[in-house]
């Protein structure tokens, strides 16, 4: 099933714009970093790429090499500054698979031994 195209009005996309506000970690010419509004852990932050795609079936690949490589800088980043046991990172693609902004993200989720992540 194809499951629709990019929408612009997304909360992901109205950040990169600038329109609403979101409390930046990092940024780079293909990449914004932010803080998760519902954090499931302490640290737990967005990787966001600046190119338009709905999640991981509609991207470029040009678009997630760099992607990916940021998602790392910023999983090694998060254990040292959190002081974490390991990191997750979680992406999801599509409604029924968990997704619910429909902008392609990456989650960053420092890890302590015996912390479950928050519902
Ligand atoms: O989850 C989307 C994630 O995006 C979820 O953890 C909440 C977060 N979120 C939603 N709105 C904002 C804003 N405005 N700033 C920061 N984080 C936000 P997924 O299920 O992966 O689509």
């Amino acid at each position: 099933m194809n499951s629709g195209a990019y929408d612009s009005d997304n909360i992901f996309a109205k950040i990169l714009r600038g329109e609403i506000p979101a409390q930046k970690v990092y940024e780079d010419n293909s990449t914004l970093v932010i803080m998760d509004v519902m954090p499931q852990a302490e640290g737990h932050v967005l990787v966001i790429p600046k190119a338009a795609s709905r999640n991981i079936l509609d991207a470029d690949p040009a678009t997630l090499g760099p992607l990916i490589a940021v998602v790392q800088k910023i999983a090694i980043a998060a254990q040292e500054a959190f002081d974490a046991d390991g990191v997750t990172i979680m992406q999801f693609n599509e409604a029924p698979a968990g997704q619910s902004v429909f902008h392609l993200h990456f989650h960053v989720i420092p890890r302590r031994e015996g912390v479950p992540l928050r519902p």
